[in-house]
Order: C-alpha cells, then sequence, then structure tokens
C-alpha cells in the first residue's frame, strides 16, 4: 500500500502538503542516500578520486550488518553513504545478489523518530522494527517498507547529541 495521495491540497500554505491530516511526521531534510556496493575500498576510491567528494566517516555496524562510508560533495551536505554487506545474510547481500551494485536506499532526518514512525504506523505504513535501532554515529534509524512507499526503501534518522559530539 502507498500512501494516500488523495489527501494532498496542493493550495495548502506549504505547495503539496497534506492539511487534513492530524499530524505530520515532520521529515526535516534530506539526510543521506544510501548506496549498495559489493566492494567498499573501490567504491570510496572511485567516489572520492574520480568523482572528487569527500571522505567525510567509515563505520562498522554489525547490527545492519554492513561497512560503510559517508562522502560529501561539500561540509554541511547530505552525503553518500556506500553500504557493503559483512556477510550473506546483511539485506545489502540480498540486495545486491537481486539487483546489483546501485541507489538502495533514501534517508530523511527527523527531530522525533519515535514519533515520526507512530505517525507513519498509524497511516498504514510498514515500518521494520518495533523501535529505534542504531544507525550512523550514534544515530537511531527506522525503515519503511520499500512496498508502502512506491518503491523507496526509506530511511528515518534522527541525529542524537552523542552523535553530533563525535561530529
Ligand atoms: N529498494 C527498493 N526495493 C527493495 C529494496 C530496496 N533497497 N530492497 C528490497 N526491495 C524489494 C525487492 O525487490 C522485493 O520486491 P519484489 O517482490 O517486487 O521483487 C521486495 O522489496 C522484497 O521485500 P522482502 O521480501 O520484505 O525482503 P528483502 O529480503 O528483499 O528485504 C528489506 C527488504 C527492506 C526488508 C531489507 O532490505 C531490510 O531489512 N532493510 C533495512 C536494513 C538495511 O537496509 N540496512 C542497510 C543500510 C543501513 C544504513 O542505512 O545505515
Ligand atoms: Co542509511
Amino acid at each position: 500500500m502507498i500512501g494516500s495521495p488523495e489527501n494532498l491540497d496542493p493550495t495548502a500554505g506549504r505547495a503539496g502538503r497534506t492539511t487534513d491530516l492530524p499530524e505530520l511526521a515532520d521529515l526535516a531534510e534530506i539526510d543521506h542516500v544510501g548506496v549498495a556496493v559489493s566492494d567498499l575500498d573501490a567504491a570510496v576510491a572511485f567516489h572520492r578520486d574520480v568523482l572528487g567528494l569527500t571522505l567525510q566517516h567509515t563505520e562498522v555496524n554489525p547490527g545492519q550488518g554492513v561497512a560503510e562510508a559517508m562522502l560529501a560533495a561539500r561540509d554541511g551536505r547530505p552525503p553518500v553513504q556506500l553500504v557493503a554487506p559483512l556477510g550473506p545474510d546483511s539485506p545489502v547481500s540480498r540486495f545486491l545478489d537481486r539487483r546489483g551494485p546501485g541507489l538502495h536506499h533514501l534517508a530523511y532526518r527527523v527531530p522525533d523518530l519515535a514519533s515520526a514512525s507512530a505517525v507513519f504506523r498509524r497511516r498504514g505504513l510498514r515500518l521494520l522494527y518495533d523501535s529505534p535501532r542504531a544507525g550512523t554515529r550514534a544515530s537511531l534509524i527506522n525503515f519503511i517498507h520499500p512496498k508502502s512507499t512506491g518503491g523507496i526503501l526509506i530511511e528515518l534518522v534522527e541525529v542524537t547529541a552523542a552523535g553530533q559530539r563525535r561530529g
């Protein structure tokens, strides 16, 4: 099921925003774009040395089954997150087997992940986790299943104070 577009009102104060829904999940901005890769070092080298992006951060996240690297065009701009599977059980491994490397997910930042997840759940979307899990740089994350969104795996990210301190 995809969220109901019949509630869209193009004359609303913020064009195209829903007006008659009792609550909004408050998507703040794009946090990052996720790209599935099989060879992290090779993908980092391409994005840094050929595309000219700056490597900001690398991390292994066993809970998500990935090794990852964040690279951005400019400081403060949304980065690309390269994610490579740690093993065959990783969701990224299944994605690579089925589709090969490429765009994997779109991550939006939200001020309060538990509340945003609850809003989307009440709207009938399929949230993957019952409660927030650990993401990059001590963030909290959840995902909306691509079958609920018209084919996009959407990650919701809440930046935490601990993550900001790490820079
Ligand atoms: N984007 C779009 N569609 C996707 C997708 C993706 N990334 N991954 C799977 N799908 C589609 C499949 O093509 C398939 O569609 P069809 O049935 O039409 O062929 C369908 O979703 C399959 O869904 P599924 O049976 O529920 O299960 P999968 O094993 O494919 O897993 C998912 C899909 C989203 C549940 C799994 O990838 C997952 O748990 N993802 C969340 C965790 C994750 O991705 N972590 C890595 C990133 C970590 C980070 O960002 O920090
Ligand atoms: Co991500």
